[in-house]
C-alpha cells in the first residue's frame, strides 16, 4: 500500500437531528460519511445521528456502543491508495428487533422535536410493497402485525407511522422522511407504504400524513461490500485498523437529493451532495445502468463460475455483455438532463467494477432478486419493446435468474436462495421443468408487470435464452456477447 491518508473525526455533534433505520454497511459508509464531513467542517452540528437496526444485527449495535459510536471507513481508490476516515457523528445506536426492548427508546427519539429528518436503508423488501406495482402488501405478516398492534410496530413503515402519530398528538411538526434505498421514485414509494398503512389504521392520521409529511426522493451510490473476516483481517494488516465496526468501500460516492426539507437540513451541497428539483432521471440512470449491470453480472457471472464483481468483469465475455446491455438496453430508455453523457457514465462504471480492492460478492447482489428485478430490468424492457428494440441481454438476465433460483450452480452443491419468495421458487421448481418453469416464473405478478408478460416478444426472448442456457450452457451463450455489436 503506497498511499494511506488518515482523516480523524473532529468536532462533536451538539444534538441528534437525524434518526436512521437500517444500520448496515451502506449507511455507515455513505450517509454517515457525508454527515461526518459536515461535522468536521463546522466543529459542531445539530445533525448528529441516532441509527437503529430494526430486525437483525444486534451484535453490530453492541459493538458500536462499546466504541461510543466511533468507527472507521476505508475508502479504496485502488489497491495502492486508500483514505481511512474516522466517524464520530453517530451519537446513539439502538437495536429494536425481536427480543429487544429498545423500540420504545427509538420511537421516543423519532418523536422528539429535535429530530427533523428520518432516513431509511431497510432494503427494498423492508417497505412491504409489491415490487412490481408499488402497492402495500397488506397480507405481509409484519404489516398484519402492525395493523393489530399500531403502538408496538415491527415494520419500517409501521415504526415511521407510530412516530408520526406521536408527533401529531403532541403538536410537533412532522419530520421529513428520506428513503435511501434503491427503488424507483423512492420517496413516493415510501409515502405509499406509510400512507396506505395509516389508511388501514386511522383515516384522520392518514390525511395528516398526506398533508404534512414530506417524502423527498434521492439517489444514493457507493459500492459497499458486506464485511467478512477476510476484510477485517486486511484492514488490520494493511491499515493497522482493529475495528469490528469498520467498513470498506470504494472511493466514489454520489448522493442526489430532492430539495424538500420543511424542517431544514444540513448544508449538504458543500460536501458534494447534489440538491435538485427532480431526482428521477438520476435515480433511473443509476438503477438501470449500475444496478441493472450488477444483477446481470451476478446471475450470469455465478453461472459462469465467478465469485466477485471484479472477477466477473475481468472475464471479457461478461464485460462485453454488460457493455452491450448498458449501451443498447439501458441508455436508450433514459432521458437525462443536458451535460450527462451516458457513455462516459458507462465507462466509469466499468472502471468502478474493476476495482480489485473490493471483494464484492456476486451472491450479495444476487440476493432478493424478486425485489430488485422490476426497477433494474423490467420497467426498461417494457420501454425497449414499445420502441421496437431488442432485449437480448435483459432476457438472458431473467433466464439466468430463474436458473439461479431453481438449480444448483454448475459444479457446486445446492445453495440457499436468499429472497422473500424463496419458498415459492422451491415450490415452482418442484412442480415445473423447462418451458413450463419459465411460464410459472413469468406468472409471478409481484415481480413481472402484467403488460410486460402479455407481450409475446418478451416471453419469447426469455424462453429462447432459458432454452439456450439449458441446451448449450452459459459459456456458449456468452460467446455471442463477447464483443458489442
Ligand atoms: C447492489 C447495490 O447489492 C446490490 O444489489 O447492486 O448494493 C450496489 O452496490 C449499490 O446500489 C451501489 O450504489
Amino acid at each position: 500500500m503506497s498511499l494511506i491518508q488518515r482523516i480523524p473525526a473532529t468536532g462533536q455533534p451538539s444534538e441528534i437531528g437525524i434518526v436512521h433505520l437500517g444500520l448496515g454497511a451502506f449507511h455507515r459508509a455513505h450517509q454517515a460519511v457525508y454527515l461526518q464531513r459536515h461535522l468536521n467542517r463546522h466543529g459542531t452540528s445539530e445533525w448528529g445521528l441516532c441509527s437503529a437496526n430494526i430486525r437483525s444485527n444486534r451484535t453490530l449495535v453492541e459493538q458500536l456502543r462499546d466504541q461510543q459510536g466511533r468507527y472507521h471507513v476505508a475508502e479504496y481508490l485502488d489497491s495502492e491508495q486508500v483514505v481511512l476516515r474516522e466517524i464520530n457523528v453517530l451519537r446513539e445506536a439502538l437495536y429494536a428487533g425481536a427480543g429487544a426492548n429498545e423500540l420504545e427508546q427509538l420511537l421516543q427519539r423519532m418523536a422528539a422535536s429535535q429530530t427533523r429528518i428520518v432516513t431509511l436503508t431497510v432494503t427494498e423488501k423492508g417497505y412491504c410493497l409489491s415490487p412490481s406495482s408499488g402497492q402495500l402488501r397488506s397480507e405481509d405478516p409484519l404489516i398484519a402485525h402492525d395493523i393489530e398492534h399500531p403502538h408496538a410496530p415491527r415494520s419500517a413503515p409501521g415504526i415511521v407511522l407510530e412516530a408520526l402519530r406521536r408527533r401529531r398528538a403532541a403538536g410537533v411538526p412532522a419530520f421529513t422522511v428520506l428513503c435511501c434505498d434503491n427503488m424507483p421514485d423512492n420517496g413516493q414509494r415510501t409515502r405509499q407504504a406509510v400512507s396506505a398503512l395509516a389508511a388501514l389504521q386511522d383515516q384522520a392520521l392518514a390525511q395528516w400524513v398526506e398533508q404534512e409529511v414530506a417524502f423527498p426522493s434521492c439517489m444514493v451510490d457507493r459500492i459497499v461490500p458486506a464485511m467478512d473476516d477476510e476484510s477485517f483481517g486486511r484492514l488490520e494488516q494493511q491499515l493497522d485498523c482493529d475495528d469490528r465496526a469498520a467498513v470498506v468501500c470504494e472511493s466514489f460516492s454520489q448522493w442526489v437529493i430532492e430539495d424538500n426539507f420543511p424542517l431544514g437540513r444540513p448544508d449538504w451541497e458543500v460536501d458534494g451532495v447534489q440538491m435538485v428539483d427532480d431526482v428521477r432521471p438520476f435515480e433511473t440512470m443509476k438503477l438501470r445502468m449500475l444496478n441493472g449491470s450488477h444483477s446481470l453480472l451476478a446471475y450470469v457471472g455465478l453461472l459462469a463460475g465467478h465469485e466477485s464483481v471484479f472477477e466477473a468483469v475481468s472475464d471479457g465475455r461478461l464485460a462485453g455483455l454488460i457493455g452491450r446491455y448498458m449501451a443498447e438496453e439501458a441508455a436508450p430508455t433514459l432521458d437525462m438532463p443536458a451535460g450527462i453523457d451516458l457513455s462516459v457514465y458507462a465507462n466509469d462504471l466499468l472502471a468502478r467494477f474493476a476495482n480489485d480492492s473490493l471483494q464484492h460478492r456476486l451472491r450479495q447482489i444476487a440476493m432478493d432478486g424478486s425485489q430488485k428485478l422490476p426497477q433494474r430490468w423490467l420497467l426498461g424492457a417494457q420501454q425497449l419493446l414499445d420502441q421496437g428494440r431488442g432485449i437480448d441481454c435483459t432476457a438472458l438476465g431473467v433466464a439466468a435468474w430463474i436458473h439461479y433460483c431453481t438449480q444448483p450452480l454448475p459444479g457446486r452443491a445446492a445453495h440457499v436462495v436468499d429472497d422473500p419468495l424463496s419458498a415459492t421458487f422451491a415450490d415452482l421448481a418442484g412442480r415445473f421443468d423447462g418451458a413450463a418453469r419459465v411460464d410459472a416464473f413469468l406468472a409471478l405478478d409481484e415481480v413481472f408487470p402484467p403488460a410486460l408478460v402479455d407481450d409475446p416478444a418478451f416471453r419469447e426472448a426469455v424462453h429462447r435464452a432459458y432454452g439456450a442456457l439449458a441446451r448449450d450452457g452459459v459459456d456458449s451463450l456468452l460467446h455471442s456477447f463477447a464483443t458489442p455489436n
